[in-house]
């Protein structure tokens, strides 16, 4: 059966390879992100390939546009059977005690305010209809501190437990959470860690084959349309050569 699939961050990187993917898998989408004319061009994409397409554009820290947005939705779009949470982003790679305060600030109210505020919007609905299916993406970052990522790590640590605590609040419904925990992905995450340092984010990927945000989406898809009784509560991703968040091989 085709779902019907919101995705949050989903103008780059996992959640722009997360729409491809479930487009190509026959669902409808709701894709969300705070780029409108990006949003615009992928909608463009998808529909000449046949998808049903839906584009938000709101900034998921902003609680009361997101209300909005989601209170507003056409009718026949209400019925959302899959949440993929993952807009979200690093930024900075510092020790704690010099850690920049308003990069800490974005960190908690994307990662963990944001995601938040779109599960609480989404799954009373999906409790109600005893259907859905919610998917973060976590990162092996929640695992274990690794150096200098300090209040990243955190931020996936709480999705983590956010993931396992409403596992545990849904288990009475037919509705199923999943924790996906990629490792290396190059996207334009680096980038954005580093504040636009291009030669910096490029080392990150430097000797290593990464993961790609395909690799991402493709357990995604085959979590949302595993059997019905089949719930994949949370996955490690990692690229061959990356051993844990802190170890790391390369040529
Ligand atoms: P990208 O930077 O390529 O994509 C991040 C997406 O999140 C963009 O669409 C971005 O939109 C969106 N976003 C960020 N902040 C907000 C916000 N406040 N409101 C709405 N959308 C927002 O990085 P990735 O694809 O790699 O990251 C996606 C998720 O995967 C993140 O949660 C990240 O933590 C996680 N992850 C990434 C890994 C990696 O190695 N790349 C590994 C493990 C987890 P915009 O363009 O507007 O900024
Ligand atoms: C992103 C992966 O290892 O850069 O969550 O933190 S890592």
């Amino acid at each position: 059966m085709n779902n019907t699939v919101l995705i949050t961050g989903a103008t780059s990187g996992i959640g722009l390879a997360c729409a491809r993917k479930f487009a190509a898998n026959g669902d409808r989408l709701i894709l969300t992100g705070r780029k409108e004319n990006v949003l615009t061009e992928i909608r463009k994409e998808l529909t000449e390939k046949g998808a049903e397409v839906l584009t938000l554009a709101f900034d998921v820290r902003d609680r009361e546009k997101a209300k909005k947005y989601i209170g507003d939705l056409p009718e026949e779009w209400q019925e959302i059977d899959v949440l993929v949470n993952n807009a979200g982003l690093a930024l900075g790679l510092e020790p704690e005690y010099e850690g920049s305060y308003e990069d800490w600030e974005t960190m908690i109210d994307t990662n963990i305010k944001g995601l938040l505020t779109m599960t609480r919007l989404i799954v009373p609905g999906m409790v109600k209809r005893n259907r859905g299916h919610i998917i973060n993406i976590g990162s092996v970052a929640g695992d274990a501190a690794y150096a200098n990522g300090n209040v990243y790590c955190a931020t996936k640590a709480a999705v983590k437990t956010l993931s396992d605590g409403l596992r545990i609040d849904v288990a009475h419904t037919a509705i199923r959470v999943t924790n996906l925990k990629p490792g290396l992905v190059e996207t334009n995450f680096s980038n954005t860690r580093f504040h636009g340092d291009t030669e910096r984010a490029a080392n990150v990927y430097k000797g290593i084959k990464p993961l790609t945000g395909d690799d991402i989406a493709d357990v995604a898809v085959y979590a949302a349309n595993a059997p019905e009784h089949v719930q994949i509560a949370e996955v490690l991703i990692l690229a061959t050569h990356q051993g844990s968040g802190s170890v790391i091989v390369r040529e």
